[in-house]
């Protein structure tokens, strides 16, 4: 069975759950909710990577993330940390969290790599060319899909060289960051390059803009939701290990409804 990694932002400006969940409290409320939902992984972020947002520093993003992390691990949920800050991650994995999320997959902090190898958890590293307010002016590619692949394969090479556990990497094609409108949809057809290397393959489009272009600008959050479903069957049809949904129900039910096609 695929794993449903569903996100809890402990942010109040995430474009998808606007303020919703800004508060200790609520964000750890909504992450039970999600696990009670199907969630198999509760993903923490304290600060949000969305195109063109301000990074809030340090203190705030553990302010935010720390206390849920701790309750959702407390609870026996497999947390993941959202964060490319080694000091974030090092404290998230003092407070239970067992995945480093990391959206640069090492690249935006130097440190990250030895905090990772350090603590033995599990680490995924996503495909990143820079920081958010940069990340259009990336998007150039020959063959999107092979050179995701590349770059992917390179920061695995620099993760084991760091002492990090082949069979603790995770990666994600980084759907938004660094590609451009059909680039997101040609690196998804692509899968194959990534799962090619080998690793659990994870991938994230849930109510991302680049979904507009199927569905239009102005889609609902209930039609996003759906939209998003349909790429988690699509996906773990491509042979991905894991997908990374705001709403857990209507991926899970689009997925047991693949299981039972397919155990006709
Ligand atoms: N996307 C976002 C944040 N974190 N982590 C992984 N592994 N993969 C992603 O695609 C990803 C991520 C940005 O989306 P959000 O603001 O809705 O969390």
């Amino acid at each position: 069975m695929i794993q449903i990694m569903g996100i809890v932002n402990a942010t109040p400006d995430s474009f998808s759950d606007g303020g919703e969940h800004d508060e200790p409290d609520a964000a750890i409320e909504h992450g039970r909710t999600l696990a009670a939902h199907g969630a198999t992984i509760l993903d923490v972020g304290g600060e949000s990577t969305r195109p063109g947002s301000v990074p809030v520093g340090f203190d705030e993003e553990v302010r935010r993330a720390l206390p849920v992390v701790e309750r959702l691990a407390a609870d026996g949920s497999l947390v993941s940390i959202d964060t490319y800050r080694a000091a974030t991650a090092e404290r998230a994995i003092a407070a239970g969290a067992r995945i480093v999320n990391d959206v640069s997959g090492g690249l935006a902090d130097a440190d990250m790599l030895d905090v990772v190898a350090d603590a033995g958890v599990e680490f995924l590293i996503g495909h990143w060319r820079g920081p958010s307010a940069d990340m259009y002016a990336l998007a150039e590619y020959e063959h999107v899909g092979r050179e995701v692949a590349r770059e992917l394969g390179q920061r695995v090479d620099a993760a084991v060289a760091a002492g990090i556990d082949p069979s603790k990497i995770i990666l994600d094609p980084g759907v938004g960051f660094a590609k451009a409108g059909a680039q997101n949809w040609r690196v998804l057809r692509e899968l194959g390059d990534v799962t090619a290397l080998g690793f659990r393959v994870l991938v994230g489009t849930s109510r991302k803009r680049f979904l507009s272009s199927a569905i239009g600008e102005d889609a609902s959050r209930d039609r996003r939701d759906i939209a998003t479903a349909v790429t988690s069957v699509l996906a773990q049809r491509a042979g991905a290990w894991g997908v990374r949904v705001h709403d857990v129900t209507s991926t899970r039910d689009a997925l047991a409804v693949t299981d039972s096609w397919d155990a006709a």
